[in-house]
């Protein structure tokens, strides 16, 4: 018999252990026509889990309830755990994230969004004030542990990452603005590092950050107020109403579907042609292999536009973070795979630079257009972690600093490099 999940293929719950399935190679399947609210009520179900929630796995051995305990399961059974470490310690801290991202992470969460959605506690303004601060507390500790770390454990994701991402992406995706995140840039880059993992995405699919916080809901359902209103005695004492907590419909929520909208076009794409083709700049980039100035330096130079194109330096704020050499080079790598939107758009060089910690990040753009796209500054989140200077082209030391960039020339600004990446 596989393994089979009760729970829809929309809850982050169930995401748990068929994230770790995938990390894992066990066969987990989601039981056909799960319908939340119905499937979850029948006495074959209440005998799985008698509180009637989900997930529960249905296993060989009888079935199993509580996500993280099914995520576990599912994680140790190929004996090999890969998802717990390396060691008694790592172990130990491995069930310590999995405890915090459940009981300083998600509960706060689910107290700030589940009563504006109108299920669950009633919405009281004092208690999600509670909810709010308690879920700063913990993430200001998250992003203090990610400054140096790019996994909560070790050095390659375990379970704890895997529960954590999934109590995040409920908030990321229904409540915590970019505002909000803003705040805890470390527990940005994981957050998004992690969920465009393949094994991640394969089950979340595509994660879009919640643009506003939703609006408090009422409890009752219109028909209801009538009826409350109609009730209403007139000399009735006055006594706060005992809301009915709502019955939720969706098990959790569910990104509301939208009609699809013709996609706009990218304002890049309506500016006057440019008589420099960037792909052009880059197969000269990527072909040559000798004489890199004389050829490739000097045929930049030759094709760039200075009308159509600006040059970019950034420089990463927080280098004095940098203490971890693969910490750094995580941190470049998933920058340029999130620059992945900018693709037809931009060339980048991003230099991780010195020989020793701290180590310092410094990159050249080249952007179609005279600014910093506005569409990479919303969606690409690293862009806050840099300042951006334009590059002067009339300024001969700054000409020769864009051509170093480009060519890795070392050492660069009297220091060695650790690394140079490109973007193209
Ligand atoms: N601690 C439980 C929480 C389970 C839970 O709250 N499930 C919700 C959906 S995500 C549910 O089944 N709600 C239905 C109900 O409360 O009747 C776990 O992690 O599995």
């Amino acid at each position: 018999m596989s393994l089979v999940l009760h729970a829809s293929n929309v809850n982050k719950n169930a995401f748990k252990a068929l994230i770790a399935a995938e990390y894992s190679g066990v066969k987990v399947e989601l039981v056909p026509n799960f319908e939340m609210g119905v499937s979850n009520k029948t006495p074959e179900f209440i005998k799985m889990n008698p509180i009637g929630k989900v997930p529960v796995l249905e296993t060989p051995d009888g079935p199993v309830f509580e996500s993280n305990a099914i995520a576990r399961y599912v994680a140790r059974l190929k004996g090999d755990a890969i998802l717990y470490g390396s060691s008694l310690i790592e172990y130990a801290r491995v069930e310590q994230w999995i405890d915090f991202a459940s009981l300083e992470v998600d509960t706060n969460i689910s107290r700030w969004l589940y009563p504006r959605l109108g299920f669950g506690q009633p919405y009281l303004p004092p208690a999600e004030e509670a909810s709010i601060s308690a879920l700063k507390r913990a993430l200001d500790a998250l992003n203090k542990h990610l400054a140096s770390n790019t996994y909560l454990v070790g050095h390659s994701i375990t379970l704890a990452d895997i529960i954590m991402t999934c109590n995040l992406f409920l908030g990321f995706s229904r409540i915590l603005t970019k505002s909000f995140t803003s705040e805890f840039p470390h527990v940005e880059r994981y957050f998004w590092t992690m969920v465009n993992q393949p094994n991640f995405r394969k089950i979340i699919g595509e994660v879009k950050q919640a643009e506003s916080i939703p609006p408090v809901q009422s409890t009752k359902k219109p028909s209801q107020l009538k009826e409350t209103a109609k009730n209403k005695v007139k000399d009735e004492p006055k006594k706060e109403v005992k809301k009915e907590p709502a019955k939720p419909k969706v098990e959790e929520p569910v990104e509301e579907e939208e009609a699809p909208k013709p996609k706009p076009k990218n304002p890049l794409d309506l500016l006057p042609p440019s008589k420099m083709i960037l792909d052009e700049w880059k197969r000269l980039y990527s072909n040559t292999k000798t004489n890199f100035r004389e050829v490739a330096i000097k045929g930049f130079w030759d094709m760039y536009d200075a009308e159509g194109y600006s040059l970019w330096f950034c420089d990463y704020k927080y280098n004095d973070e940098n203490t971890v050499s693969f910490v750094t080079l995580n941190k470049v790598s998933g920058f340029l795979q999130r620059m992945d939107l900018a693709r037809k758009y931009a060339f980048g060089k991003m230099l991780v630079i010195g020989s020793g910690p701290p180590f310092k990040v410094k990159g050249l753009w080249l952007f179609r257009g005279q600014d910093v796209p506005q569409f990479v500054l919303d969606e690409c989140y690293d862009m806050e972690l840099y300042d951006w200077r334009k590059v002067d082209i009339n300024d001969e030391a700054q000409k020769e600093r864009v051509n170093q960039m480009i060519e890795d020339a070392e050492p660069f600004e009297g220091e060695a490099l650790l690394d140079a990446k490109c973007f193209k």
